[in-house]
């Protein structure tokens, strides 16, 4: 089953996508998710003049000794770009092997572990009632699990609320916006948001919340300890994970539940943090960790230390990634919660899939290989349009994590 060609897809519909298709000399293809947001032409590049080239010739079916060729091959291994290159071709090749076989990837990986895969979304406001206003949204959607974020008093503008109920793209056209940023009027206000929700709410419905990078690890155990009564389902990226030993200090003082990583594209970047136990979900998903054979090693390390999974789905992977990370969910042993942010109607139409939500849960659906098609003509009427994720400075100008 030889490669013949691979072609790298560049749209916007909404927002920027990078989609590869690998193409084999039976007819058969596969796509692939690249997409990195605010930086989508250097994946497109990395594919086209360096990966493309090397693939030609190669047999499809060889999914592991390509990976492992891309990825030693390099020299210069990690980062990611490197690895959401690799990431789409992993997916493809996965994508072709499915479609030969007549099944669908999940039945390739192991079969279905679930019957469905539980997924939370994203509701947000600027105020704490209209935050809970839209979890009541999501609840009456039938979500089981919701993320809140809310703007922060005396904040113009906060991580995670967006524009329109349902959809939240933070990437902007132009140059990236500047936002201000407080540490201690969001660790002074965020408490409250979730004695509000669970007052409204009561215990069972399962809480989400996204510190985004923010905090320093001492402000990071100082939120968790006091969200700690509202018993959240995690606390996500409560401080910048380059040293993954920082995690030590949060778990010292707190048993909210942590979850890292979406920000992540190797094994190496948490395996300190899953060995040690220091986190209880990891977030990484197919298309910036090198792909569907990657994820699965790494779940595997996850799954010796009492860590589940709990893939990153926000609108910038696009609906190709999404349908990777629902086959891997579906299978997976320790698999903890998807995030599932709706993609725009012009999104889907460019990307028709065979995966469903019902009441809080999502299923990729039994059409062979990923069960996602792109549309190329209607793709090529989105072109792609430079647009940049937001950048923080602290209220004297400093610049921090966005
Ligand atoms: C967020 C993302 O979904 C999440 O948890 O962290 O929305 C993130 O901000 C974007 O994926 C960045 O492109
Ligand atoms: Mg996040």
């Amino acid at each position: 089953m030889k490669i013949v060609d691979a072609t790298v897809f560049v749209c916007c519909p909404g927002r920027n996508f990078v989609t590869l298709r690998i193409m084999t000399e039976d007819g058969v293809y596969g796509l692939g998710d690249a997409t990195l947001n605010g930086r989508e032409l250097a994946v497109a590049s990395y594919l086209t003049d360096h990966i493309v080239p090397l693939l030609i010739g190669r047999d499809a079916r060889r999914i592991e000794d390509i990976w492992q060729f891309l990825y030693k091959g390099a020299y210069w291994r990690r980062g990611p770009v490197t690895m959401a290159a690799i990431g789409a071709v992993d997916t493809a090749l996965w994508d072709i092997l499915g479609k030969a076989l007549n099944t669908p990837i999940y039945q390739l990986i192991g079969g279905a572990s679930r019957e469905a895969v539980m997924v939370y979304g994203h509701a947000n406001g600027s105020t704490a009632d209209e935050t809970i206003a839209a979890v009541k949204r999501y609840v009456d959607l039938g979500y089981l699990a919701v993320r809140a974020q809310c703007a922060v008093p005396g904040l113009a503008a906060t991580y995670g609320v967006g524009r329109g109920e349902l959809y939240y793209e933070p990437a902007e056209p132009g140059l990236p916006p500047e936002t201000p940023w407080s540490s201690e009027r969001y660790l002074a206000f965020v408490p409250s948001l979730f004695d509000g929700l669970r007052r409204e709410f009561g215990s069972a419905l399962h809480l989400l919340h996204d510190v985004h990078h923010r905090l320093t690890p001492i402000e990071a155990a100082r939120l968790g300890k006091s969200l700690e009564p509202h018993h959240l389902f995690w606390l996500e990226d409560p401080t910048p994970a380059e040293v993954q030993e920082s995690f030590r200090t949060i778990r010292r003082h707190t048993t909210t539940p942590i979850a890292v990583g979406e920000v992540f594209n190797t094994i190496y970047d948490c395996s300190r943090l899953v060995e040690e136990e220091l986190i209880d979900y990891i977030r990484m998903t197919v298309v910036h960790s090198g792909g569907i054979s990657h994820l699965r090693k790494i779940a595997a390390l996850a799954e010796l230390h009492h860590v589940r999974t709990g893939a990153h789905g926000a609108t910038d992977l696009s609906p190709v990634c999404l349908a990777a990370a629902l086959h891997f969910d579906l299978s997976v042993h320790n698999f903890g919660i998807q995030e599932y942010m709706r993609h725009t109607d012009e999104t889907d139409r460019v990307f028709p899939h065979a995966y469903t939500f019902e009441r809080g849960f999502m299923h990729p659906g039994n059409k062979p290989g990923l069960g996602v098609d792109l549309d190329e003509r209607l793709a090529a009427t989105f072109p792609y349009q430079r647009a940049y994720l937001p950048i923080n400075r602290k209220l004297d100008g400093t610049m921090h994590s966005w």
